[in-house]
């Protein structure tokens, strides 16, 4: 097996350390301010080192980190804008009661009654349904320390076993799967392994727009002549550069990997020894490829059989390689099984646990890492731990000094709150950091459910479509105006450092919930001075659990700018690399292949919808859309959701570029611009969810989840497409001028939008 000639001391030689250079005299020479404050991104998993300006308690201005060995001084579009959002208009400065007669259909209120109102309704509903008839939804844009004291609070203050966040929607199909083939939910890789590929396999992933600085790690590898493979429905702009594209339908992804694995037995491009001596289970997976001949996988995927064995070879022959996904292949009814099919590619040929070798999934929201491991799922407790497991039950009560029967059980997962919602089951909810209203499935559904509830309240800082739905809602903090630790997609922990107090009345998160606590009368088990004291009793909590972060000080973190998990004690280094020498985290050290038969989508297409939907992101908008819909000059880049088709598909429905066009499935429908675009499967189109009321693309989308993970399969769904007369109006420029005074625009988290 050749190896690509360039070595890792010559990419250094030749990109950096520091690929962009500050201008002269530094940042720091521009503009106003009064301090400079080191910290990260708010929003993708990435992470980005950020250096805020800061005036008079206001955040006036940013620059990138060079200093940050992640992003070298680099930063997206969303990054270079994100502290605007700090001294908007529609930033939340008090508490607010819902009030009919009020304009915008809320009052403002003091923190007393607010929160007396809140622990009032509480204690109602518990009294009259039970304890788990109060649930609690929570978000990872939070920190670590946040992360880990809503696991406690929804456990001990309102001792409800239902408690589950927005990770629900991103990261579990990835965690199931590496759980279960390797042992460990983290990905297994630090970024710079991506340079030292010799081949680079994108699955499911627009790159470019979505982690726009790890696209800046493939380039190096592809500088160096490594050969890429984009596997997408659409020729995502990285696919642009791609050496072989698979054109995959959507919700075919384990066919494309079954018939690769078929291939790489078929040609013995297998590592015997690596097989034999770190993994298990290679015969069964084996037999159940048996049959999935590129032939075979072309008729499911759509993709020509010769690149299915174009990419087996590249796969198979090379002697480094790394396959990284993400929610393309993940946000489907069988998320968890193509990320084990995917997974079983890795192990086949010995990739994994040295340089420039894995499979690893990209983590999608800032902390979606380090919030998936401290206790916030419906099945967790810190340290990733199991929350039926008597003895992990045991070790977390010792810490929180509680007995162990007062920790309640598993609840159930994000999606199924809601659904207990609507069946009237669950009476009372509390939200953070999470915007279900436009992120779920099956819009119409969510929002008969949540009209349903007796009592809910919202921890936003913006007055989001889902705190639309509130009696109360609490003015909390944004990522600048608290302290402490985030986990980026590497695995590193890093500093989050405030910069600024959130105004008004607004208060931090961790001190409303507190606050909370204590009017319960719940406060002994939450007596925090900072949220230092929280990261303290979270290393304690996660000691011993696959998630350790027993040796990670605040001061080690930033001092070593950041450090990997697990980092077990004292000085312990960090673990960039997980798996080294294929030793996996089982008691055997052996990695588990698994056997994965195809299964289709949950729903397929038909004469009446005949048409794959697929939905995602663009890059100048930030999930749920309530941060950066506010960003006149992100708006400006894509300021609606349009209906990406093929000129075929258009052609076929007679629709040209701009018309507008309804888009239904069996759920609901949306009528906005069609965008045609030869970058797509004629058979599919694409929509981007980043938008709320009439706007939203979940309005479409099926409430269908993955049974291993819990997932819901926003990636795929049959529609049907017809014009719906005339033509899009074109961005209203005053909209844009509205915006740049600060105004949302046409966000749908309006009082009518409750139904
Ligand atoms: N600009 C921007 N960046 C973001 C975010 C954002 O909202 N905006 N969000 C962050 C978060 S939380 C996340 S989770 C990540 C998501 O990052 P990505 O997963 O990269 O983003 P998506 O757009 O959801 O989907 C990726 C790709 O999956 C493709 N796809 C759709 N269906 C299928 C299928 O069946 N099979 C395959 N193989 N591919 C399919 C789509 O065409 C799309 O190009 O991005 C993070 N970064
Ligand atoms: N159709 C479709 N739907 C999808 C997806 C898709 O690809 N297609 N992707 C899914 C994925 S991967 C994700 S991650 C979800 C995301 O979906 P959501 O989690 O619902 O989206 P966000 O926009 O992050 O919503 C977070 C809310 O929390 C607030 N917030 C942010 N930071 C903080 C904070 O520090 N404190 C407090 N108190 N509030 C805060 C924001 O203002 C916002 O109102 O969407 C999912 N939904
Ligand atoms: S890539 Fe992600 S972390 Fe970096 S600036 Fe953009 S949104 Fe922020
Ligand atoms: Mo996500």
């Amino acid at each position: 097996m050749a190896r690509l000639p360039v070595t890792e001391a010559e990419l250094v030689a030749r990109y950096g350390p520091h690929l962009n250079q500050a201008p002269p005299g530094g940042w720091e020479s521009e503009g106003e301010y009064d301090r400079i404050v080191d910290t990260h991104c708010c929003f993708c998993g990435q992470q980005c080192g950020i250096r805020l300006k800061v005036r008079d308690d206001e955040v006036t201005g940013f620059e990138p980190r060079y200093d940050f060995p992640f992003n070298e001084g680099k930063l997206c579009p969303k990054g270079v804008k994100r502290y605007l959002q700090g001294s908007h208009p529609d930033r939340l400065l008090t508490p607010m009661r819902r009030d009919e007669s009020a304009p915008g259909g809320f009052r403002p209120i003091g923190w007393d009654e607010a929160l007396d109102t809140v622990v009032g309704e509480i204690r109602r509903i518990q009294d009259r349904y039970g304890p788990d008839s109060f649930a609690m939804l929570s978000g990872v844009s939070l920190t670590n320390e946040k992360s880990y004291l809503i696991g406690k609070f929804a456990r001990l203050a309102l001792g409800t076993a239902n408690l589950d966040y927005n990770g629900r929607y991103c990261m579990v199909s990835a965690g199931a799967g590496n759980k279960k083939a390797l042992g460990i939910d983290r990905n297994p890789n630090p970024w710079s392994d991506i340079p030292l590929a010799d081949v680079l396999w994108t699955a499911g992933t627009n790159i470019a727009e979505t982690f726009p600085i790890t696209t800046s790690y493939i380039w190096r590898a592809r500088d160096r002549g490594a050969r890429q493979i984009v596997q997408d429905p659409r020729v995502v702009p990285h696919a642009r550069t791609a050496d072989l594209y698979l054109p995959v339908r959507p919700g075919t992804d384990s066919a494309l990997f079954g018939a690769v694995l078929h291939q790489l037995i078929r040609h013995d491009w297998l590592d015997h020894e690596f097989i034999e001596q770190h993994t298990n289970g290679f015969d069964e997976a084996a037999a159940a490829v048996a049959d999935m001949t590129p032939a075979w996988a072309s008729g499911i995927t759509g993709v020509p059989a010769a690149r299915i064995e174009q990419a087996a070879e590249w796969w198979g022959t090379a002697a480094t390689g790394m396959l990284l996904h993400a929610r393309g292949i993940e946000q489907q009814s069988k998320g968890t099984e193509n990320v084990l099919a995917a997974i079983n590619l890795g192990l086949a040929t010995g990739k994994f646990g040295k340089p420039g070798c894995g499979v690893s999934t990209i983590t999608g929201q800032g902390n979606g890492q380090g919030g998936r491991e401290h206790g916030h799922k419906c099945d967790q407790l810190p340290g990733n731990r199991d929350i039926t497991n008597p003895e992990h039950r045991a070790y977390i009560a010792s810490v929180w000094g509680c007995d162990v029967d007062e920790i309640p059980g598993k609840g159930v997962p994000a999606l199924a709150i809601i659904e207990a919602i609507h069946e009237g089951r669950i009476k009372g909810l509390l939200t953070i950091c999470f915007n279900p209203v436009v992120s779920s499935p099956d819009t119409a559904f969510t929002r008969e459910a949540l009209s349903k509830l007796e009592f809910m309240s919202t921890i936003d800082f913006f007055l989001s479509e889902t705190a639309a739905y509130a009696d109360i809602v609490l003015a909390g903090s944004l990522h600048e105006e608290d302290e402490g630790t985030s986990t980026s997609g590497e695995g590193r922990i890093i500093k989050i450092n405030a910069a600024v107090t959130p105004p008004g009345d607004a208060r931090r998160d961790w001190e409303i919930l507190l606050d909370i606590a204590r009017r319960l009368g719940r406060g002994k088990y939450f007596d925090y001075a900072g949220t230092r004291d929280i990261f303290e009793e979270l290393r304690v909590a996660s000691a011993g659990g696959t998630a350790d972060y027993s040796g990670a000080t605040w001061e080690r973190v930033e001092a070593e700018q950041g450090l990997f998990w697990p980092v077990t004690g004292d000085g312990h280094p960090g673990t960039p690399r997980l798996y080294e020498g294929g030793r996996f985290a089982f008691p055997d050290g052996r990695a588990r292949f698994n056997a994965v038969p195809y299964r289709p989508p949950a729903e397929e297409v038909d004469d009446e919808y005949p048409i794959w939907l697929t939905t995602g992101r663009v890059v100048s908008q930030y999930l749920s859309g309530t941060q950066t819909r506010r960003i006149a000059a992100l708006v400006a880049q894509y300021p609606e959701p349009l209906c990406e088709m093929h000129p075929r598909l258009a052609d076929g429905l007679g629709i040209a570029d701009g018309d507008l066009v309804t888009v239904s499935s069996r759920r609901g429908s949306i009528t906005l611009p069609a965008r045609v675009v030869a970058t797509i499967r004629p058979d599919t189109v694409f929509i981007p969810y980043h938008w709320g009321g009439d706007r939203a693309a979940n309005q479409l989308t099926n409430r269908v989840v993955d049974p291993t993970s819990s997932m819901p399969e926003f990636k795929v769904a049959a529609v049907n497409i017809r014009p719906a007369g005339g033509q899009a109006a074109t961005v209203d420029e005053r909209d844009l001028e509205i915006s740049d005074a600060g105004a949302a625009i046409r966000t749908s988290g309006r009082r009518e939008d409750r139904q």
